[in-house]
């Protein structure tokens, strides 16, 4: 079982894409390239996800997770704390673009302290585990996507937002980079090792690419009565899932 596991998270972390970066392909990168004493601190999107079954943490307390409300913008401000508690060792905040829109503001404060860490900023044009989940769940999807409003439709379905947040991050005093794929990843981690204040690493990365399946879903209120027969059948299958499920 365990050897199985370990040749599927060594499939996910070499995941090649034609089209694009995949997320699991970049947190691959980031597991062999941030070092075994390094923190990780993470909380929302699909990145908890991802992390809790891909990640292989090497020290102790090094794996640092907001697991009780997965409150999206705990990320920055929460590796800033660690960074505070844990000033030699080396803190990233693991965060996709929604959180970091959210809240990102304590990373002027770890400016003003003079305790940096590190920024990895999962760019996938919106709140994509939430876009999944509704898809999952017998709706076409509405308003997770960063995609401009078209007059045509009266919906979020036109070209996807461009948003620079290195250059946002530059703007406020960090240091940053960019990276498209794992050459530029690797060579963007170690830079900011040497970078000695605050530095954000902006990652684009495709949509979809995070982890899925194996067994696992969502209790989430689907509605008992819809006009879309793809809703009324999702609620029929979430019956049927809460009926398998185990009463602890
Ligand atoms: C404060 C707060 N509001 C709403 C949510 C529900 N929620 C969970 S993940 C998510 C979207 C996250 O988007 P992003 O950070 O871009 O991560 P992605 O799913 O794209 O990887 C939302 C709205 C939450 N967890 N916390
Ligand atoms: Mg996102």
């Amino acid at each position: 079982m365990t050897a199985e596991w370990k040749r599927e998270v060594d499939r996910l972390y070499a995941l090649d894409r034609e089209d694009g970066f995949a997320q699991t392909h970049a947190l691959g990168v980031i597991n062999e390239t941030i070092g075994e004493e390094a923190v990780i601190v993470c909380a929302a999107g699909s990145l908890p996800g991802d992390l809790h079954r891909l990640w292989r943490a090497g020290g102790t307390n090094t794996y640092h997770m907001e697991y009780g409300f997965s409150c999206m913008g705990y990320e920055v401000s929460g590796a800033f704390g660690v960074a505070l508690a844990e000033p030699k060792r080396d803190v990233y905040a693991v965060v996709g673009d929604g959180s970091y829109l959210m809240l990102h503001s304590e990373l002027v404060t770890s400016l003003q302290e003079g305790r940096k860490f590190t920024i990895l900023l999962f760019d996938n044009h919106g709140f994509q585990c939430i876009h999944n989940l509704q898809r999952a769940n017998g709706s076409d999807g509405f308003g997770n996507e960063f995609r401009y409003l078209e007059e045509q439709t009266g919906r979020y379905t036109g070209e996807a937002l461009t948003i620079d947040f290195a250059a946002h991050a530059r703007s406020l005093g960090a240091a940053s980079y960019k990276a498209g794929n794992a050459e530029e990843l690797r060579e963007a981690l170690l830079a900011a090792k040497t970078e000695t204040r605050t530095t954000l690493i902006e990652i684009s990365v495709l949509a979809g690419t995070n982890t899925d399946g194996y067994e696992s879903w969502w209790n989430v209120g689907v509605p008992e009565i819809s006009v879309s027969n793809k809703v009324n059948a999702a609620h029929q299958e979430m019956r049927n899932k809460l009926a398998q499920a185990r009463v602890y």
